[in-house]
């Protein structure tokens, strides 16, 4: 009897093993640049607008005009939209604060090759993009990143970076990055009423995409 329990041990804990991955990381989070918690084994964010700052954040230095990739994990997701907005380092908490200042809507990304994406879901790595590669044409926006301009016409200083994720076929998760930007000029005027860039993505099943949309 004791083999059969410690079989039994066995295979539960390769069980455990084997699910452990799903269990812990949940859903999606930032991960270029660095998010204001860049440990490997913490979770998604749903409740709040960011996740908590750990003790020793990570400030990514931008330029005015230089280009950022911005790109967050798959954890196995495919489908769905990506928005991206950049406010003040005091405003970091206010959900409207990053409606009024929506840069882009890209594509949560999926794997595009035939039959790799499921309702919602593929298989690590999904065909991401790896790390020190760059979204190099508009048309390959389905990696899992993106990249932006770093507006020219703000005051030096501190800025949280947020990408509010709708995910495969689950919620919203929110992630953000605090980024040192310098080198602007405030007195441009870089006001536009067209509306936020918008990528044509595929849509897993799930929340509609209005949830990220709406109110911005
Ligand atoms: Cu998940």
């Amino acid at each position: 009897r004791e083999e059969i329990n410690m079989k039994m041990t066995l295979s539960f804990i390769t069980l455990l093993v084997l699910c452990l991955p799903e269990l812990i990381f949940a859903h999606s989070w930032m991960t270029c640049p660095p998010s204001f918690n860049a440990r490997v084994n913490r979770g998604g964010v749903t409740s709040a607008q960011c996740e908590s700052e750990s003790a020793s954040i990570y400030v990514t230095e931008v330029e005015a005009g230089d280009r950022l990739k911005v790109g967050w994990v798959s954890n196995n997701h495919g489908g769905g939209f990506a928005r991206i907005a950049l406010v003040p380092w005091n405003e970091r908490k206010n959900v409207q604060s990053y409606k009024n200042n929506v840069m882009k809507f890209a594509c949560y990304g999926h794997d595009e090759r035939p039959g790799r994406t499921r309702t919602g879901s593929c298989f690590h790595p999904c065909n991401a993009r790896p790390g020190c590669e760059y979204q190099a044409v508009p048309e390959d926006d389905e990696r899992f990143d993106t990249t932006i301009g770093i507006p020219t016409n703000l005051e030096d200083g501190f800025y949280s970076l947020q990408v509010s994720m709708l995910v495969g076929n689950g919620g919203v998760y929110n992630s953000c990055a605090k980024l040192k930007i310098f080198g602007g000029n405030p007195s441009f005027n870089c006001r536009s009423s067209k509306a936020p860039v918008t990528y044509q993505c595929v849509k897993a099943a799930g929340p509609p995409f209005s949830k990220i949309q709406s109110g911005n």
